[in-house]
């Protein structure tokens, strides 16, 4: 669908753009950018780099992805080519040589300031900042082989808050004629997905790939533009998965970031190579915009209408009283020591379940005085589950730390616990 020329105009002009971008739109929306270039990031896991999140890869979630900061030439590509334009020297490279059925240890890219979503999302301490009515977010993708199909190569990205309670999804396939490009929504009408192949991507040249996402409160309203090399390749009513969320009885999540996931059959061809993804970049409006902000892209088409005031209303409700017996989900400390490794800490848990739905929550872990050394969100499956928590102060063999878990219930009470325990 694509010609060199268009799309290598296109990575010129995003890269000036991009550029310009940084200082005059400032004040009308805020976005993030990572170009996956040196020194920031390094080669190898992506994990804590610049915002960026990647604990699977780190050790610390179901799988060790191949998902790394990788240099070009290491995966055989000519500095001088399209590639190296449009890329420079590194790019984040993912392979589904390893798969998982999890999320929130996938790899996703850093939260913007401000969330977006509708006026009721849930973000359940994964986003956080005011609350905005629209989204963008945009990357680059190739192929790490730009001659042959790695087939049975795949990969999703979603806009997400940072737990995998996504909002909408692309998936990349190789293929013989290309690499295909699927889009799928929820079609509350019928209640299901709906996957439509929306593109067939040049295997030889970059392309850039854009998600908008309008909310409107309410179901079945929400409004998402798909761009590829700056053709709106959406499909007619595309929308959100927002009445997916309701059906399972929740709020529709916010979101903040981009996810990048491996997941279904691992094709063990691909380790080592898979799709190169760059320039991820993520917007959206400033607090206290009133103009129509304009896009980052290249496609010149003016701005929605800014934000008319935001709801910072936040999600997830009152701490309940501890350890509830009705409690639907719960997440508990395992009876065992937590592990210290370098600068983290790891806590066995187990997530339990009234029906096959995620533990979703924060924990945070306090030192002898009380003060806070460490926090995060997670959304975890029922069972065993180890998190990985990177600590802000250095603790100590044998010290004793205060544990505090919430468990968020679909109905936004919160399920409650704090234990001591020794670390190791
Ligand atoms: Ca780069
Ligand atoms: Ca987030
Ligand atoms: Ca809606």
């Amino acid at each position: 669908m694509s010609s060199i020329s268009r799309s290598l105009r296109h990575a010129l002009i995003f890269g000036a753009v991009l550029a310009a971008f940084a200082l005059p739109a400032a004040a009308r929306a805020d976005t993030v950018t990572s170009t996956i270039e040196p020194p920031v990031f390094s080669l190898g896991s992506i994990d804590g780099v610049a915002g960026w999140s990647s604990f699977g890869v780190a050790g610390f979630g179901c799988a060790i992805y191949d998902h790394r900061v990788s240099s070009l030439s290491a995966v055989g590509l000519n500095m001088n080519s399209t590639y190296a334009k449009t890329f420079g020297s590194r790019a984040l490279r993912i392979s589904n040589g390893v798969t998982s059925g999890c999320f929130s240890d996938q790899t996703f890219s850093p939260s913007v300031p401000n969330e977006a979503g509708e006026a009721a999302a849930a973000s359940y301490g994964f986003s956080g900042g005011e609350r905005q009515s629209w989204f963008e977010s945009a990357f680059t993708i190739a192929s790490a082989n730009p001659i042959l199909p790695q087939l049975g190569l795949s990969m999703s990205v979603s806009p997400d808050r940072g737990d995998g309670a996504r909002m909408s999804y692309l998936r990349f396939e190789d293929r013989p004629a290309g690499i295909a490009v699927f889009f799928d929504d929820f079609d509350a009408s019928v209640s299901e997905f709906r996957d439509i192949q929306i593109a067939t991507l040049d295997r030889s040249i970059p392309h850039r790939v854009k998600f908008r996402i309008d909310f409107e409160d309410g179901p079945g309203n929400d409004r998402v533009k798909i761009t590829i090399d700056g053709a709106d390749v959406s499909p007619p009513n595309a929308t959100t998965w927002e009445d997916y969320s309701r059906l399972l009885g929740d709020q529709p999540p916010t979101v903040d970031s981009l996810l990048f996931r491996t997941s279904g059959t691992a094709s063990l061809l691909a380790l080592g190579g898979g799709f190169l993804i760059d320039n991820v970049a993520t917007t959206t409006p400033a607090v206290g915009a009133t103009g129509p902000p304009g896009e980052p892209g290249n496609d010149g088409v003016p701005g929605p209408a800014g934000p008319s005031g935001t709801d910072p209303t936040g999600a997830g409700g009152g701490i309940s009283a501890d350890e509830p017996l009705t409690a639907k989900a719960s997440t508990r400390l395992a009876p065992k020591k937590l592990r210290r490794r370098g600068s983290r800490v790891r806590v066995p848990l187990l997530c339990v379940t009234a029906d096959d739905s995620h533990c979703i929550g924060t924990i945070e872990i306090r030192n002898r005085s009380r003060r806070l050394i460490s926090s995060r969100g997670f959304s975890l499956k029922a069972g065993r589950r180890t998190l990985s928590l990177r600590t802000t102060r250095k603790v100590r063999k044998n010290s004793r730390v205060r544990v505090t878990i919430r468990t968020y219930q679909p109905n936004g009470d919160t399920w409650r616990t704090t234990k001591y325990r020794r670390v190791r």
